[in-house]
């Protein structure tokens, strides 16, 4: 039973067999592996260790922060700073990148991460996970916040646990997304699904429609179509679903298929995104593409976004290819006109009043 189990380590040294990081990027993806173990154990544990509820604090983009978010980004750095592959780390919990300390051996890698994503359900025992990427900087000198603001073609890496009934972890060194499942009796994490191909078409769509009205008209034309069902354009009822945890609705889509989207406009007219490109979107959308799916904004391919702030933020929308292509073409028929019908300037309201006047 046990002979024929493919571990992440030796999955991750076959995979990685000639590539000039490969000792290093093999030992860091252990030791996130080891981080996400304790945090497995953390979240499993609920209430019993009083890690539940909220700190009051603020993390960088000013969300009050749960104390798991706080002491899951401390299990992150403390498991990965020591062994001298990183010279760096970002995360949503901490405001500027984090400098390997001067006692540790610093190596070329980047570690950028959200150590727990859709924390809004760990108070009520629901999906969260952890999402990272792992970027190189080229030298093993302390990166400046600008290392790491490379798009996401750039990553090396790019995975997620998702701490569910079962503790599973995500993963694609660029050839391929493979899921690994947590063996809690050996400590291993096991490959059980190899090469995962997402449905090029999908009848489920994932969307916070509690943000409707703020939607742009492309985004609100697609949604409106899926819940007219049989009965409208696109000729099959949908499904709908909204985990308010995005690690786990990824992996649904991974599973069997579907679209994501957190489109732009939300309830704070200050933060019209809600989604970080560096440590959520291009992790994320490395992941689908690998798979088989697509990752745009409804615009711009997310891989491709150059990014201008470490803790930058991105319409998302990302799945299966046919429906995900719908959208864009959605949003390129919203901005060229060709989505409304013309009507002559000479039919066209008119104000006696300019607007500069
Ligand atoms: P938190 O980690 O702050 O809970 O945010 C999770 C998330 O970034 C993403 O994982 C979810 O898809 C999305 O936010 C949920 O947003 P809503 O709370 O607006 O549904």
């Amino acid at each position: 039973m046990l002979s024929g189990r493919t571990t992440l380590t030796k999955f991750a040294v076959e995979q990685l067999r000639g590539h000039p990081g490969q000792h290093d990027l093999v030992t860091l993806l252990s030791k996130v592996a080891s981080a996400i173990k304790t945090i497995a154990a953390m979240v499993s544990k609920g209430a019993l260790d009083g890690n539940l509820g909220s700190l009051g604090t603020e993390n960088a983009l000013g969300e009050i922060q749960k104390k798991l978010d706080v002491v899951s980004n401390e299990v992150m750095v403390s498991n990965c700073e020591w062994s001298g592959q990183l010279c760096g780390m970002a995360s949503e919990e901490m405001v500027s990148p984090y400098a390997i300390p001067q006692q540790y051996p610093k190596g070329e890698y980047l570690l950028v991460f959200d150590p727990l994503d859709g924390s809004s359900n760990i108070d009520i025992n629901m999906s969260v996970g952890t999402i990272f990427s792992i970027l190189h900087n080229g030298s093993n000198e302390t990166p400046a916040e600008s290392n790491f603001l490379q798009a996401g073609t750039q990553q090396l890496a790019a995975g997620y646990a998702l701490y569910g009934p079962a503790t599973m972890l995500v993963l694609t060194l660029g050839q391929g997304t493979h899921c690994f499942t947590l063996d809690r009796d050996s400590g291993n994490f096991v490959l059980t699904h190899r090469n995962l191909k997402i449905p090029a078409q999908t009848s489920e769509f994932a969307i916070n429609t509690s943000n409707a009205r703020f939607w742009e008209p492309p985004v609100a034309r697609y949604v409106k179509e899926c819940k007219e069902g049989a009965s409208g354009p696109l000729g099959r009822d949908f499904n709908m679903r909204w985990i308010a945890s995005m690690v786990a609705e990824v992996h649904r889509i991974l599973m069997r298929g579907g679209i994501f989207m957190y489109p732009r406009g939300g309830k704070d007219a200050a933060q019209p995104d809600r989604l970080r490109l560096l440590y959520e979107a291009n992790p994320m959308a490395m992941l689908i593409e690998q798979a088989g799916g697509m990752a745009t904004t409804g615009r711009q391919r997310i891989l491709d976004i150059p990014p201008e702030q470490l803790h930058q933020r991105v319409p998302v929308i990302l799945g299966s290819r046919d429906e995900v292509k719908r959208v864009i073409r959605y949003h390129t028929e919203h901005d060229t006109g060709i989505d409304r019908p013309f009507v002559s300037p000479l039919f066209q309201e008119r104000s006696l009043f300019t607007q500069d006047c």
